[in-house]
């Protein structure tokens, strides 16, 4: 049975009269996973105005008690792990460790959002002048929308919530549309945990009419939008225009380089993992293997000698290695790339749609591996499905600047084994992240995440940096002298 939902504002699931609804689908069976409201511009205008309502006693609930909200919360993810696993693959199609592995993710960062109640830090700083005590605080910005995407469709929407919640925002919380179960399951977990009504409101629809509304919206002061460059260059234009704090994390284009000298049994696992693992929907996926001429024959021989006995079906059956890609959108835009490079470069695996039995039911891929020279479109451009561009270098200096020389900077790994090498690496590598002999992906939460170049704007999320996304500073002057004192004046005023 399919499920139904609701919008869920100030507290309560409602379907407005005539809603019209959307539904999502299982991408390895084409069954529907549940239906949705279409939110309307008034919909998203009733969730902020909740919002907003909810806001003040929000802010004023002092953060160790908010934190213990978000840890009932944490408890509660706990508990149903192994059921919303297994709905974010029914979803997304992501393999069913890696569908618990979001989960996991979700659990571990509500965790670390419900102890930074006890911190939100802020500095004391001394006076130029005497009797005068100096130090910052954070205050929350007020309400705040969560646009994220289809990819980790709990992980992600926890990312920005339970760090918007903590700092005492109220939030607005639109989730992909092809996977809006799941981010209507993190809702209804904060709301088991006891939210208060309004301070977390979800709106589902699309991206032209809810996005719309909350990037412009001028009672929204700040978006943190995960996605697709060209949505979020729209969201970022439109947040500037209503002089909003506008969050992105964008894509990658993310390379591995094998040096002549690393494990070369420990890089095939890594970039199976790094390149296959969610079928290459990761904005951290290993894209690019950029490889030492003197092992290049012998690692992509690996490589493709492995990836020959992969498993790709159903994501569900725990011996499965790669589920279906998210979407027939997904698939069409996958196969595209595969087509071009067909043409550009040298197709060493894969490049098929599979076919025949349970195949033909849902979006399933083969792997592919693609030999080709740096500077094709498929070297450089996001592709984000299960297809690896494999570069040949003949040197540490030419493995940089091809890792360098794409739009997008957020995550890299470098496979050596010389400790000097993998510092210059950690100096030279443009992205937000640095892997020294492990795959691209995987980061933990603890850690700040984001990227440079396209990838974003500037930001990084998750770890400290997630109260910084959603903090605004208050500095505070206090003057116990008992008389004016004034900063950067040489003489003292005539009495
Ligand atoms: C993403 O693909 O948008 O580092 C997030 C990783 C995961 C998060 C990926 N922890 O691969």
């Amino acid at each position: 049975m399919a499920r139904e939902y609701g919008l869920f504002l100030e507290g309560k699931w409602t379907v407005p009269e005539g809603a019209k609804r959307f539904r999502s689908t299982n991408p390895a069976n084409g069954e529907e996973v549940a239906s949705f409201v279409a939110a309307t511009a008034d919909d998203v205008q009733r969730a902020i105005a909740a919002a907003s309502r909810a806001f003040p006693a929000w802010r004023d609930t002092p953060p160790p008690k908010r934190g213990e909200i978000l840890l009932a919360a944490a408890r509660r993810f706990r508990e149903r792990k192994e059921e919303l696993g297994r709905l974010v693959t029914q979803e997304m199609g992501k393999v069913i460790a890696e569908g618990r592995g979001d989960v996991q993710e979700s659990i571990d960062f509500v965790e670390y959002m419900a102890g930074e109640g006890r911190r939100l830090f802020g500095e004391t700083v001394p006076s130029e002048l005497r009797s005068k005590f100096c130090l910052t605080v954070r205050q929350p910005k007020g309400v705040v929308a969560a646009i994220t995407p289809w990819n980790f469709p709990t992980a992600i929407p926890n990312w920005k919530i339970a760090a918007a919640l903590i700092t005492g925002n109220s939030v607005v919380f639109k989730p992909a549309s092809s996977t809006a179960a799941c981010g209507a399951e993190v809702v209804r977990t904060y709301e088991e945990a006891g939210v208060p009504p309004g301070v977390l409101n979800l709106v589902t629809g699309s991206g032209g009419v809810v996005g719309d509304v909350l990037t412009s919206d001028p009672r929204i002061r700040a978006v943190s939008f995960t996605g697709g460059v060209e949505t979020g260059r729209d969201v970022y234009v439109r947040g500037a225009k209503a002089l909003k704090m506008v969050h992105l994390e964008l894509g990658g284009k993310n390379p591995m380089i094998v040096m002549d000298d690393a494990d070369l049994t420990l890089a095939l696992d890594g970039i199976l993992f790094g390149a296959f693992g969610t079928a290459g929907q990761r904005c951290t996926a290993t894209s690019r293997l950029i490889v030492h001429e003197k092992v290049h024959e012998a690692f992509v021989g690996m490589l493709v000698d492995r990836l020959g006995r992969f498993s790709v079906g159903d994501p569900l059956d725990p011996r499965t290695g790669m589920g279906p890609v998210a979407s027939a959108d997904q698939e069409r835009k996958i196969l595209d790339y595969i087509a071009l490079g067909r043409k550009e470069a040298k197709l060493r695996l894969g490049g098929t749609k599979l076919t025949g039995g349970a195949y033909d039911r849902g979006f399933f891929l083969a792997p592919t591996i693609f030999e080709t020279e740096h500077g094709t479109r498929i070297s450089k451009e996001e592709i984000f499905g299960p297809v690896l561009s494999v570069i040949r270098v003949k040197s540490y200096e030419e493995a940089v600047r091809v890792a360098n020389d794409v739009d997008y900077g957020l995550s890299s790994s470098i496979y050596t084994r010389d400790v000097d090498r993998a510092f210059r690496a950690i100096h030279d590598l443009e992205a937000g992240i640095t892997y020294i002999n492990a795959p691209t992906i995987g980061a933990e939460v603890q850690l700040p995440f984001g990227g440079v170049k396209n990838t974003g704007n500037g930001g990084r999320e998750a770890g400290s940096a997630a109260i910084e996304e959603f903090t605004e500073i208050k500095t505070v002057f206090v003057d116990f002298s008992s008389k004016l004192q004034k900063a950067q004046i040489d003489d003292p005023a005539p009495a």
